[in-house]
């Protein structure tokens, strides 16, 4: 576990961290000659109970208000340092607001210089920093008066920091490993090191990982952990990550390690933002913002949903460069001339399109920053019949990859093999195929259905949505898929008496044609539009046979030819067309067709420039006419 400090500048943070952990965290020389702190620094802590957790001492200054955001970002416990000697200060006031944006789990405050105060006026320093808090919506936290001087209330504040950390959640061992590089430098002998907190999920020496966002791979050659080399790094602690074959250039302050594949860099994602009332008056769409989130920092423009100004509300951020971000990330947005926090939100979506943003009430603005169900239902929303990759859930809706079957069944989604749909698009393309079966049905009435890939092609949607939702039609009883058909259940054509009679009349044209019948395009000069279906009608009754693409036999006819053929023939022996055709009586035109039409049936067979009668007499016409 970590913990952070925060406060005003020179108000003893460092001191305090020395007394605590007997280590200066002030280790540039420019720090010491300046008696102030730049960069951060880092010291373990051995707390009764709870073995070594790490301290993140940042600087105070208001110039480097972001490295304070990067030792914030991840910590388990904000250790707010105000000297009781001058009380809350600027840079008081902005680090927690900080520590609050970024969902730092506790806090505790120390009160530190006693040595330099009275008791009347300490009390009324910590009645101002219990007013802080209450401006700030924050709950009240422990205060513990204390010097680093005079070690004066030491105990009770390492007794504060055990209770506080005892009650932070432990952060989940199954989850996506992830560690934002706060350092990175150059180690002789073992070349470059990054030095950060591993947010979430564990990894090993010798894993591969891969650094974000320029996305190169690398493997882990050795781990740190509080200057002891360790297997494994976990959740929750700091690291320092020796990588094999990269550049320092490779990964500089704002990089991501990451295992997961599916971590991606984003330059535009959707977050619930709250900002000041005065910053939310000033920002518009064109205003550049600096955006810090984990250890990176980088440019960004914010469009809020023009519904809920000043509020809480919905918005879409573009950023100058990729970053990695997983939803529920907390970050901060700076203004800049002067420079100054002004808010920040939590990420919604890491992977957003590019849209107008949906209204969001405040309600909702809530359950979207803290709940993962809730993200996935808003997605699902927002991606229209698209569908969300299953993979990308722990990473889009931030939850760990074992919560992810629990999560689709709590919306009530539909998944694909690697897409998930919501009930919504299901039910809007279940709509669709209905409406495109009945009109089917009253189109062809005498069709076995519909061509079930017509329907998936009608349904103009991803291939996986329309089988899903065909799926869950047959599951529920409503359609029924026959061979390559598709149809309601229980649908049976239903010629009319005209059609009757119709067919009636192409079946005697056809069977009174004997050999050389009218094509179908004769057919529909004679009797009109409707003889293609009734054709099939007919074949499907097992009345005429299709002998050519444009041309039907009658049954009786095609077989008669064949028993003439395989009466005739001498098995083994081939045939030039002209003798078939002297033993057929057929005219060339009709001939060749006719024989093609024996090869697909395995009646004949090619065999150079002839044929030959096949052994096996099974035909196609065997078969049962129709496939209902
Ligand atoms: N008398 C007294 N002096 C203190 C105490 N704590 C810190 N100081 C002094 O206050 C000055 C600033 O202390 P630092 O610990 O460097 O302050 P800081 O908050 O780390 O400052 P930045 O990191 O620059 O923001 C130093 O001269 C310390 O010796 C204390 O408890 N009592
Ligand atoms: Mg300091």
């Amino acid at each position: 576990m970590i913990i952070g400090t925060a406060g005003h500048i020179d108000h003893g943070k460092t001191a305090l961290v020395k007394a605590l952990t007997g280590v200066d965290a002030d280790q540039l020389p420019e720090e010491k000659r300046r008696g102030i702190t730049i960069d951060l620094g880092f010291a373990p802590l051995s707390l009764d109970g709870l073995g070594t957790v790490g301290v993140i001492d940042v600087p105070g200054h208001e110039d480097f208000v972001r490295s304070m955001v990067v030792g914030a970002s991840g910590i388990d416990l904000g250790l707010l340092v105000v000297a009781a000697d001058e009380g809350v200060m600027p840079q008081t006031r902005e680090h927690l607001s900080i520590l609050l944006l970024l969902g730092i789990p506790r806090i505790v405050v120390a009160l530190t210089k006693s040595d330099l105060s009275d008791a009347e006026w300490r009390s009324l320093v910590m009645a101002d920093v219990q007013t802080l808090f209450e401006e700030m919506g924050a709950d009240q936290p422990h205060i513990v008066s204390c010097s680093s001087k005079t070690a004066e209330g030491l105990d009770e504040l390492r007794a504060a920091l055990s209770t506080a950390l005892r009650a932070v959640r432990a952060r989940a061992d199954d989850d996506l490993f992830r560690l934002p590089v706060g350092r990175a430098f150059t180690v002789r002998g073992t070349g470059t090191v990054v030095t950060g907190t591993v947010w979430s999920g564990d990894v090993g020496v010798d894993e591969g990982v891969r650094i974000l966002p320029n996305g190169r791979n690398t493997r882990v050659r050795r781990l740190e952990q509080h200057g002891h080399s360790v297997d494994r790094a976990r959740g929750g602690n700091r690291a320092a990550v020796a990588l094999s074959g990269v550049e320092m250039r490779d990964v500089s302050r704002g990089s991501v390690l990451v295992r997961d594949e599916n971590w991606r860099a984003t330059s535009l994602f959707e977050a619930v933002v709250a900002l000041d009332r005065d910053a939310a008056e000033v920002v518009t769409p064109r205003t550049r913002l600096r955006l810090h989130a984990g250890a990176s920092e980088t440019g960004a423009r914010i469009v809020m949903d023009s519904g809920a100004a000043g509020n809480r509300a919905l918005a879409r951020i573009a950023t100058d460069a990729p970053i990695a971000l997983r939803a529920g990330d907390r970050f901060v947005l700076r203004l800049p001339a002067p420079l100054r926090t002004v808010g920040g939100g939590i990420v919604v979506d890491p992977y957003a399109r590019r849209r107008s943003l949906p209204g969001v009430s405040v309600e909702r603005c809530e359950q979207l920053a803290s709940s993962p169900a809730e993200r996935l239902r808003f997605e699902l929303e927002g991606e229209q019949g698209r569908g969300i990759r299953i993979s990308d859930l722990p990473v889009r809706i931030g939850c760990s990859p074992a919560e992810v079957p629990e999560l689709i069944e709590t919306v009530g989604g539909y998944a694909g093999k690697h897409n998930l749909f919501s009930a919504g698009d299901v039910e809007q393309v279940m709509a669709s195929v209905r409406r495109i079966v009945a009109e089917y049905e009253i189109k062809s009435p005498l069709a076995l259905g519909v061509p079930a890939q017509t329907v998936r092609e009608s349904v103009r949607v991803p291939e996986e949505l329309a089988d899903i939702s065909i799926k869950e039609m047959e599951r529920a009883g409503e359609v029924e898929t026959r061979g390559p058909l598709l149809r309601r259940r229980g649908w049976a054509p239903s010629p009319t008496d005209r059609d009757v009679e119709a067919s009636n009349h192409l079946a005697h044209d056809i069977c009174a044609a004997v050999q050389e019948p009218p094509s179908v395009g004769e057919l529909v000069a004679r009797y009109g539009n409707s003889v293609p279906a009734l054709l099939r009608y007919l074949e499907r009754q097992g009345r005429i046979v299709q002998v050519e693409e444009d041309r039907y036999y009658d049954r009786s006819a095609v077989e008669q030819m064949i028993d003439r053929l395989q009466n005739k023939l001498v098995p083994g022996q081939v045939y030039v067309p002209a003798q078939l055709r002297d033993v057929l009586g057929f005219s060339r035109k009709y001939l060749i067709p006719f024989l093609e039409f024996c090869d697909r049936s395995g009646v004949t067979e090619r065999r150079g420039e002839g044929r030959v009668l096949r052994s096996n007499t099974r035909t196609l016409l065997d078969r049962s006419p129709s496939h209902s």
